[in-house]
């Protein structure tokens, strides 16, 4: 049967299982917009198209589907561009569909034209300029195969106007992908299991390093079997957060520049590191020179680009995780290793890092109280996304993750803005979810036009701004090396709560520990889009922190038992 490209699109997408899209329409995009009208799929108006490719983001992230982000040519095609990188630094499946000129005024500066091929290049995981209607179908279903399959990413597909008006027949059963993988056999990876099992099984101070590719890989079973058969502490990245529950004796909590100190301790004094699906980000390992010199190095990741990056290892394994895990298990040794447990028991015990949560009140409101309450209150089990700074961190510490996908946040971008509309993407693909928004008044300032898409959605998400006047992180790098000069990072914004009835969302300011609980229990009862305002203490900072390039053992700790601010 006869059909137009965009028809074929949208065909091919519903084939795909997209129920949701998240875009906005302009003319190089129109025709496919107008035959959107003909199929089963809800289409999300954004207010700004970063929006619509982080929405797309937390979809995948949450969910582990593709998410699907729109957009017309120029302004609307470059909009995409900071998602896009945030995807792809951070292995996230989404297709981003643009409209392009029509494919004669290519290369003729046309209206609204941008080679926005050649701008995402290097940010995606593989792009198409499609001009010809009979290829559409075929672009978008590889589209798909592309960014879901060996490590996830982002994929663009360029559509030109004509490709969108012109007719086709299409053969679906000739559009199935047929992705070949090529292979370098200079690259590393070909390590095998009993290389890595006489490792794991010599070793008397073991230590996993569970990164993102754990949930990627859907290996959660497999580590915790992995690790319990033969005892092996397991400390986990940013992005590994959820992939092993916090609350599972053998997890250690968060590594690197704002990870627990016995972590980053255990990780010098290791025999075997085994790095489990993450990549050795810089501010994973500090300093390479100096980075975990005791240990030998397993490395399993589906990327052989990843192998001999950052870090040289004993073993390197270029294989999905769940399997290669598979594949040691029945070889595994069980071991009590008892002596490394002890000796880990008593780092922890020497750390006041967490001591904030058993200080009385004493009138001030400090960010890790609201998070730590916010844990309490929802039982550990909301979807918290966060956009990036000192929350993200005060997040990653007190707020309890059991369960995999539940904390969706940018970590190698690190992009301010990703949270509200990311957390709008979560809430569509988990609708049965508890969804909280964790931002700072920073970057929150800086996509919060998406507050109209969730109330056009009639959305039931929860905002908690942690506002403290300043572009914290920043402030804080200020205060720790710049002799607290503090260039351009007091922010003022405006009154959250007017804004929030401006958009007719519940609003609460709360400035008082005894205030924090019933906040969030209003916002909880609350059916729709709530959002507190924390007006949180200014200049706390984030302990302890390894600060950017030093050696990972040596971090800077809060001063005890707690920093009295200039605000004081
Ligand atoms: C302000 C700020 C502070 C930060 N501080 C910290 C910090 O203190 N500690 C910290 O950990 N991070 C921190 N980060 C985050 C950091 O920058 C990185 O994003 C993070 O460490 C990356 O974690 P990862 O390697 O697990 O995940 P990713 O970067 O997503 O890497 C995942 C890896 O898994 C592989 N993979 C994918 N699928 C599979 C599969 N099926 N099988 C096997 N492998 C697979 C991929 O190829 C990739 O190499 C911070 C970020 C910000 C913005
Ligand atoms: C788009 C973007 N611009 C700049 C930065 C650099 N940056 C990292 S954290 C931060 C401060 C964030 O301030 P806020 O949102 O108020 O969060 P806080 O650190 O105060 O919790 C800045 C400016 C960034 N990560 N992303
Ligand atoms: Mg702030």
């Amino acid at each position: 049967m006869a059909m137009t490209g965009a028809q074929a699109l949208w065909e091919a997408l519903v084939r795909e299982g997209v129920t949701d899209v998240f875009g906005y329409p302009g003319g190089a995009i129109l025709p496919a917009y107008d035959a959107m009208l003909g199929y089963p799929i809800h289409h999300v108006l954004v207010r700004h198209e970063q929006g619509a490719t982080h929405m797309a983001d937390g979809y995948a992230r949450a969910s582990g589907k593709v998410g699907v982000a729109i957009a017309t040519s120029g302004p609307g095609a470059t909009n995409m561009v900071t998602g896009i990188a945030t995807a792809m630094l951070d292995s996230s499946p989404i297709v981003c569909i643009t409209g392009q000129v029509g494919s004669k005024l290519i290369g003729s500066d046309a209206f609204q034209e941008t080679d926005i091929t050649g701008i995402t290049l290097p940010i995606t995981k593989h792009n198409y300029l499609v001009t010809r209607a009979e290829d559409v179908a075929g672009a978008i279903r590889e589209a798909f195969a592309v960014a879901a399959s060996g490590r996830p990413g982002p994929v663009l597909v360029d559509i030109t106007k004509d490709a969108q008006t012109g007719s086709c027949e299409v053969d679906w059963d000739a559009t199935v992908p047929q992705l070949m993988e090529t292979r370098d056999d200079a690259m590393p990876g070909d390590g095998t299991a009993a290389e890595a099992l006489a490792l794991i099984n010599a070793a008397e101070r073991p230590l996993i390093l569970a990164g993102h590719g754990v949930m990627l890989s859907g290996a959660e079973r497999e580590i915790l079997a992995l690790a319990e058969k033969a005892r092996i502490p397991i400390a986990v990245t940013l992005l590994g957060i959820g992939g092993v529950p916090a609350s599972h004796p053998l997890n250690l909590g968060m590594m690197g520049m704002h990870g627990e100190a016995w972590v980053n301790t255990a990780i010098q004094e290791a025999d075997l590191l085994l790095a489990l699906g993450m990549r050795f980000d810089d501010r994973v390992t500090g300093n390479l020179r100096t980075y975990a010199l005791n240990a030998k190095k397993i490395h399993v990741d589906i990327d052989r680009a990843e192998l001999n990056k950052n870090v040289r290892v004993d073993v390197a394994i270029a294989k999905d995780l769940r399997v290669a895990i598979a594949e040691w298990l029945p070889g595994l040794a069980p071991n009590a290793r008892a002596a490394w447990h002890a000796h880990i028991d008593e780092l922890k015990g020497d750390s006041a890092v967490r001591d904030i949560q058993n200080l009385p009140d004493n009138g001030h409101l400090y960010a890790a109280h609201v998070i730590n309450d916010l844990w309490r209150l929802t039982d550990g089990n909301a979807v918290v996304v966060t956009d990036v700074g000192q929350h993200q961190m005060w997040e990653a510490q007190y707020y309890k993750h059991d369960t995999p996908r539940s904390l969706v946040t940018s970590g190698g971008l690190g992009t301010m803005g990703f949270a509200l509309p990311a957390a709008i993407g979560a809430k569509m693909a988990c609708p049965e979810k508890e969804v909280w928004v964790v931002v700072g008044d920073g970057g929150f300032q800086m996509t919060m036009c998406e507050l109209a898409t969730a109330v056009q959605e009639g959305l039931d998400l929860n905002i908690c701004i942690v506002n403290n006047g300043y572009l914290g992180m920043v402030r804080q790098w200020q205060e720790f090396f710049y002799d607290k000069r503090y260039a351009a990072t007091p922010i003022t914004g405006p009154d959250f709560v007017k804004l929030a009835d401006a958009f007719g969302i519940f609003g609460r300011a709360v400035d008082r520990r005894s205030d924090v609980e019933d906040a969030v229990q209003a916002a909880r009862r609350h059916h729709g889009v709530s959002l507190i305002d924390f007006r949180v203490e200014q200049e706390d900072s984030v302990y302890p922190m390894v600060p950017a390039g030093a050696d990972l053992h040596k971090m800077i700790r809060r001063p005890s038992p707690i920093v009295e601010t200039a605000a004081d």
